[in-house]
This record gives structure tokens, sequence and C-alpha cells, in this order.
């Protein structure tokens, strides 16, 4: 995790948001939101959690194109008492968690270029905005993603951060689900993404392991590919439960001391619903 603090750029706030400046999108920029949008939500059905699904229509506006946050906000506010602030990118570590902790989700006011159709560094607002505001509109969901705020507000003081940030990158973006008619995606890694959407579920090459928090918080993850491990959580009650009665600081100071386990690890106590041939990994480390 980046240590030193980023510059906050001239214009932006205290709390480094700044105006979406809806009026300033380009056709071509709605445009790309439509596109984006179409081909994913062609695609969930059967494919995404139910809740993330359900959630979707709150990004159906009144008007086609990129979502106006004060439209979105009125509706997100309704549901689950959630916001979505604006902000340049990446935001600093203790920001970010003191958005979360109170209910405000910071998001890219950008679009990807059509040259970044399927890959961009930074998360842009189609990332933020389709891939996470339709769970925030789930009351579960979104008491988690408080909670997950305030943990990280904690974890900076326990030095706990890297282990707290995999917490984050397995569920949040990566997360998978299980229900009576299958796996579900739900991660916004995931489901803003048309090739991950297809590899997460249906590739034979990534391991599906049950969650387990602890075993998690020691797992580390990519961020330059497709994850070589997914983990699937029974329920996002389990999730919000498991994390509100764990009480993570005893916990930060036995992980400190242990070995990571590596992406592509499998431990014995591991509940496995997928034992994964690695072949996908095995062929980019090739190519690479
Ligand atoms: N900033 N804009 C933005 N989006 C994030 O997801 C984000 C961030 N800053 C820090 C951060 N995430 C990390 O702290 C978490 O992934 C743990
Ligand atoms: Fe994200």
């Amino acid at each position: 995790m980046a240590s030193d603090r980023q510059q906050r750029p001239e214009g932006a706030s205290e709390d480094w948001t700044i105006a979406q400046g809806w009026e300033d999108y380009s056709a071509a920029d709605h445009a790309m939101w439509d596109r984006l949008f179409a081909r994913q939500a062609k695609m969930l059905p059967g494919r995404a959690a139910p809740e993330f699904l359900a959630g979707l229509d709150i990004l159906r506006l009144s008007k086609p194109g990129i979502p106006n946050f004060d439209e979105l906000n009125e509706r997100l506010m309704k549901a689950t008492g959630w916001q979505v602030v604006a902000v340049p990118g990446l935001v600093p570590d203790d920001v970010f968690f003191d958005h979360l902790a109170n209910r405000r989700f910071v998001s890219g006011n950008f679009i990807r270029t059509p040259e970044q159709l399927d890959y961009l560094q930074e998360p842009d607002i189609f990332h933020d905005v389709f891939g996470h505001v339709p769970l925030l509109a789930n009351p579960v969901f979104a008491d988690y993603m408080e909670s997950y705020g305030k943990g990280g507000q904690r974890s900076l003081a326990y030095g706990g951060l890297d282990n707290l940030a995999r917490l984050y990158w397995y569920t949040v973006e990566f997360g998978l689900i299980d229900t009576a008619d299958g796996l579900r995606i739900y991660g916004a890694g995931i489901v803003s993404s048309y090739g991950e959407s297809r590899f997460a579920l249906d590739d034979p090459s990534p391991h599906r392991i049950g969650f387990d928090l602890e075993r998690l918080m020691q797992t580390e993850y990519r961020i330059d590919d497709y994850q070589q491990s997914y983990f699937v959580i029974d329920s996002f009650e389990q999730l919000l439960d498991r994390t509100l009665r764990t009480d993570f600081a005893p916990l930060y100071a036995k992980l400190a001391g242990a070995a990571a386990h590596s992406t592509d690890s499998l431990l014995p106590e591991d509940r496995i619903f997928t034992r994964g041939t690695q072949d996908y990994a095995r062929s980019r480390a090739v190519a690479a």
C-alpha cells in the first residue's frame, strides 16, 4: 500500500471531493457508459448475485448516459442512506475510509476511452458506479461497507492495513457468493469487467474457496491480471456478521508474524468449491 501521502489536486476539497461536472461530459463519454452498461447488463443475468441484479435498477435514471450523481443520490439516500461523491482518482487510505465510515462512496468522475475499454489502471466512473453502487442499495451490504470503513480507520492505528485491504479485495472487489442456483459473482471488479465476469465463474483455472476471514486476510492478491483464487461467501449476512463479530486487533498482531499465502495456494482446511488448474495463470507467466 502506498505509504507516501499523495498530493491533493488543486481544486479538490479537504476531503478530496470535486464536483462531478455532469454538464461537461461529451457525447462520446455518455456513449461509452451506455455501451459498457448494455454489454454488462446483458451478460450478468444468471451470473451476478440476485442482490446485485436487483440493485441495477437504481442506475436507470431519467436520462441515458453517465448517471448524474444528484439524481442517483436521491435514490440511494432513500434506499440505504448512502451517497456517491466524485473524486479525481485514487485517494489516500485514511480519506477513503473516512468516506466509507460515513456512508459516502468515492467515485472517479472520468470515464475510460475506447482504447481502455477492457483494462485501465485507476478506477473510472463505470467501475465505481456500475460495479459498486447496485450493492450499496442493499441494506445488508450497505452496512458491511460502513463497517469496513470504520475497520479501515482502526487498521491504520494497528498496522493492519495490508491484511484488511485483502478483505476488501476478496469480497467487495472480487467476491463470489453461493446460491441455490450455483455460484454467482458480486465483486465490483468482476461485475464491471467483461472478461472476468466469465472467467471468475466458468474458467477451470482459478481456485474457488469457501470464505474464511483469517485465511483470506493472509492471502496475497493480483492487481495485474485475473485472480488465481476467488473466495465464496454463503450470504451477505454471513459477511456482515463475521466482520462485526471479529476483534481485529489481536488478529492483526497474530498475522503480523505469519507468512502470507501465495495467490494460488490451497490449504488442508480450505473448503474447496473448485480446485483450479491454474492453466491460465501459467500461460500468462510463460508469455510475460
Ligand atoms: N481511492 N478512489 C479510490 N478508490 C478506492 O477503491 C480506493 C482509494 N484509495 C485507497 C483504497 N481504495 C484502499 O484503501 C482500499 O482498497 C483498501
Ligand atoms: Fe472498486
